[in-house]
């Protein structure tokens, strides 16, 4: 029997099996799959005219053969009513992954729901809604009638800024064009709520404002970069663990030199090497094991910086490159300038840790009007952020060798005289980390310096969270910077809260005290509640609207499974996930693909975009009814009856190239897809863009890419460096493998929480032995501004003082310990957090069978 999976034998998929494109609908890279469906009273044969690979199963099939798959990879699910057997197994043909799966992506069949073989019987199959001091299931038109009814209360009590939103803004599940679009048509077009945050952050921003300010979007070039790079500068990534195919199916080939004749055929009049790599991260990752075990240590620098120092590092970097000339004047003269208009001052109030440096943004509506750093030119950014040897070496730690060796591996000329491609990379560690703005304009300041934007090998992108699918009419009533969200909630403000797809109790930051203020506001409502009859609407209405008066929250969570915030929440809406619905998404390159329905959703769950529409329509009804035609009016334009109506609605009718798409031509391009934006349409295949600013014009007025006067200034965070001063432990934190963000589908999937049934902490073993603290045993994790607890993981390579803790997890927040500070833009800094650890108990029973051997492999 397969492990834990309770089938020994699985059925041969039929040669005429429904099959279905799929992308993973896990993380950025957007792996493509192809789910094959067929009805479960028949199974195909072993002959090659009788199955789905079309080869003889009656022999031995060697190692690396497509004609497999997975007990994970397998399912029972039903398919217009119908039981149907699922297989969900990685597509050889996709120039993603070239038929990888993923600890993740691997499971998304077994992470389907099905009665059939009770796998995630915990999706909410039915509108649910507090009654008689419980959750009980109701009808859609039910629950939407009071949603409506205490959200136009509030509204009209409060105005729209007293309508507060908690929504995804990506692609993939709790996403994808159709429901961003869903949603922002709602809250944007015919509302226009500013009190509104993102799944991932507590204000409706830019992760990458900077360098979206300078004139260069954050995902500019293709997969392809990553095989044809001299080097990679990988800063702040995990990508084994975080993007794992992107790293396996395109880094790692070009470390082992496996790319070279691509290089050779594309720049034929260069010096070529297998690639090497750098990576910045205060801890030493899987990801740089892996590249050391596979191509030996001489191509493969770690600089393990002091955390929260990487502004430093790059500035240092630039400086050196620049003093040596090694920087790319041709490219520099020609693409980059200066804006054109002097910014002016502007009196800005700033969030906390705001900064005195503050000018209008040029080009840009009047509210954006703090400025972290000022635009400039290459000699502004040169004179301003210049920084010596001495001084990077002393803040981030590093070696000045180390230093030299990064700044020669970037941009050193090569033999013959070229110029050395780099690929610049990084997520969460630099965007959750200290001073985002900055040390984000710091790095593509040096991708800019040396030439490295829009041309083969190059890049300076973000790596990735989720996949993308952002198409939404203008939000720039919001303001810059956003409201800070989750501080209003806490100080009482807003009267009702929509949530979508996202788990805040779990994921936020300042996370005990904003579960403490919502518990306590939520419970005002659920109180009055249970003293009114439910059937009574009127009177229910009056009296939310009494406990909202006296500061208490009325909350709707849409979701696919119960959660933690949820069980705050009064109504509780199923919404129908990636592939129970058409979806369509892009990955960290811009290849957009559609995820084709294959199976129905559970019970009466809906997409978001359809739940979204309803609510429209609900509000329509309502207003009308009580006689406010003008207000009704705005909620017309929802007569959505599929998501693919709301696909042409927003993405056709929207988005950049948006009009050459459709669903139809989608299907015909299968995993592969086209990259953003489409440019036209031959021969029945969209006709897309493999890189940004080939032709070294950028997203600015004037085509020119700016630089960003950002030095240096320590913890920039309010009370970051206090924290750091007084406890003992940095508690870094991130992902693993195996664990897909809060656990949300994990959590009910017998493979990962017997792994993981407490978030690990990576340890030093000798702290551990300090604090007497064993393999298993549970830590706390406090300082002051809550605690948490954890599963201690003797880690050898951890630093001392040092530790990694899994974040998001259910069975312990790692949130509950950072720190509300942000920055100018509202931008959380989870990674920076210091905190004591404790000892609480031993390993408990569910802990004590599991391994605790080093992740690293040798090799
Ligand atoms: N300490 C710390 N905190 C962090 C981070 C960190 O590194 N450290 N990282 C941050 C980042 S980058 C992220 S992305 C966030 C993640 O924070 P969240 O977005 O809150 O976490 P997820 O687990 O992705 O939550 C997704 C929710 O969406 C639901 N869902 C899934 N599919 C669908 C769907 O199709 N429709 C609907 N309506 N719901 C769906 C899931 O059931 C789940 O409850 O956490 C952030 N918080
Ligand atoms: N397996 C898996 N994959 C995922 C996800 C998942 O939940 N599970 N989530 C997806 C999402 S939504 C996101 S946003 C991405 C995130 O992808 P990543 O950003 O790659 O992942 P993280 O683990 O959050 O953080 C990456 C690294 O930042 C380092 N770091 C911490 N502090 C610093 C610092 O001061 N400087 C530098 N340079 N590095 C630092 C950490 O040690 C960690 O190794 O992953 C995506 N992929
Ligand atoms: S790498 Fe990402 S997209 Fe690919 S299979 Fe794994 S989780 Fe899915
Ligand atoms: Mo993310």
């Amino acid at each position: 029997m397969a492990y834990k999976r309770q089938i020994d034998r699985l059925p041969i998929i039929p040669a005429d099996a429904k099959v279905h494109t799929t992308v993973c609908h896990y993380c950025i890279v957007g792996c493509g799959y192809k789910a094959y469906t067929w009805d479960v009273n028949r199974q195909g044969g072993t002959a090659p005219g009788e199955n789905a690979f079309g080869v003889d199963l009656s022999e031995q099939q060697y190692a690396q053969t497509p004609a497999w798959y997975s007990p994970s990879m397998y399912n029972i699910v039903e398919q217009d009513g119908r039981p149907v057997h699922l297989v969900i197994k990685p597509d050889h043909d996709c120039v993603v992954n070239s038929g990888l799966a993923s600890p993740r992506g691997g499971r998304m069949a077994e992470m389907s729901y099905s009665r059939a073989r009770s796998t995630q019987l915990r999706r909410l199959t039915n509108p649910m809604v507090w009654r008689y001091g419980q959750y009980q299931p109701t009808s859609w038109d039910d629950a939407l009638d009071l949603v409506a009814r205490v959200t136009a209360r509030v509204i009209k009590d409060q105005g729209e800024d007293g309508l507060f939103v908690s929504a995804f803004d990506h692609g993939g599940a709790g996403g994808g064009y159709e429901n961003t679009w869903g949603t922002g048509k709602l809250y944007f077009g015919a509302m226009k709520v500013r009190n509104i945050r993102i799944h991932n952050r507590p204000a409706y921003n830019s992760e990458v404002h900077a360098t979206r300010d300078m004139g260069v979007g954050e995902l500019n070039n293709c997969y392809e970069d990553a095989e044809l790079a001299d080097t990679i500068f990988c800063m702040g990534a995990n990508p084994l663990e975080a993007q794992t195919n992107y790293f396996l199916n395109h880094w790692i080939p070009n470390l082992r030199g496996e790319s070279l004749p691509k290089k050779q055929e594309q720049m034929p009049d260069e010096a070529h090497a297998p690639g090497r790599i750098i990576f910045v991260d205060p801890r030493r990752t899987v990801s740089i094991n892996a590249c050391e075990a596979e191509v030996g240590k001489d191509n493969v620098l770690h600089l393990a910086l002091n955390s929260g120092t990487d502004l430093a590092l790059l500035n240092g970097l630039l400086t050196y490159i620049a003093d040596k000339g090694w920087i790319d004047r041709a490219f520099i003269d020609a693409s980059t300038a200066a804006p054109a208009a002097a910014p002016a001052p502007a009196p800005a109030p700033a969030a906390d840790g705001g900064d005195a440096d503050q000018t209008l943004l040029p080009g840009r509506p009047e509210v954006e009007r703090v400025q972290a750093g000022r635009l400039t030119d290459f000699a502004g950014a040169l004179a301003a952020n210049r920084m010596t040897l001495a001084e990077t070496a002393s803040i981030t730690g590093l070696s000045e060798a180390d230093i030299v060796k990064a700044a020669e591996w970037i941009a050193q000329p090569k033999d013959g005289g070229g110029r050395r491609r780099t690929m610049f990379a990084y997520e969460k560690g630099l965007i959750w980390g200290n001073d985002n703005y900055r040390t984000n304009g710091a790095i593509a300041n040096l991708a800019l310096a040396t030439g490295n934007v829009g041309r083969e090998g190059g890049g300076c992108v973000r790596l990735g969270g989720h996949q993308e699918g952002y198409v939404r009419p203008d939000a720039s009533h919001v303001g810059r910077p956003a409201a800070y969200v989750d501080k209003l909630l806490i100080e009482g403000k807003g009267g009702v809260h929509h949530i979508w797809g996202c788990d805040n109790y779990k994921t936020t930051l300042n996370a005990m005290e904003f579960k403490a203020a919502y518990k306590r506001r939520t419970d005002k409502v659920k109180d009055a509640m249970n003293r009114v009859p439910y059937g009574d609407r009127a009177a229910m209405v009056e009296a939310i609207a009494a406990a909202i008066a006296d500061g208490g929250l009325f909350a709707v969570d849409v979701d696919i499974v119960p959660t933690q915030i949820g069980e705050a929440c009064h109504v509780i809406l199923p919404a129908a996930t990636s592939g129970e619905m058409n979806l369509t998404s892009m990955n960290g390159e811009r290849r957009m693909r559609i995820t084709e329905r294959y199976m129905d959703p559970p019970g009466e769950a809906m997409p978001d975009a359809l739940i979204a529409a309803r609510i429209a329509n609900h509000l329509q009804r309502i207003l009308t009814e009580t006689g406010e035609a003008a207000a009704a009016a705005k909620f017309e334009g929802f007569d959505w009856k599929t998501e693919e109506d709301a696909f042409m609605d927003g993405y056709h009718a929207h988005a950049e190239g948006g009009e050459h798409v459709t669903y139809e031509l989608l299907r015909a391009m299968g995993t592969n897809g086209f990259q953003e934006p489409a440019t036209g349409v031959a021969d029945g295949r969209i006709v897309g863009t493999k890189r940004l600013y080939a032709d070294g014009k950028f997203s600015t007025e004037d085509g020119k890419a700016h630089f960003l006067d950002a030095p240096w200034r320590g913890l920039q965070a309010a009370g970051k460096q206090a924290e750091k001063d007084k406890f003992p432990f940095l508690i870094n934190n991130g992902r693993a493998n195996m664990v897909w963000q809060s656990a949300y589908l994990d959590v009910g999937n017998a493979f990962v929480m017997d792994r993981w049934p407490y978030p690990f902490v990576e340890m030093n073993p000798e702290d551990m032995s300090r604090l007497s603290v064993k393999e298993g045993d549970l830590v706390e994790i406090f300082n002051d501004n809550g605690s948490t607890q954890a599963m201690a993981y003797p880690t050898p390579s951890a630093r001392p003082g040092q530790v990694f803790m899994l974040f998001g997890f259910p069975t312990g927040v790692q949130g509950n310990v950072v720190s509300g500070a942000v920055n100018e833009f509202v931008i959380p800094n989870y990674k920076q957090t210091w905190g004591d650890i404790r000892k609480i108990s031993d390993a408990p029973e569910t802990v004590r069978h599991l391994s605790f051997k080093p992740k690293e492999y040798a090799g």
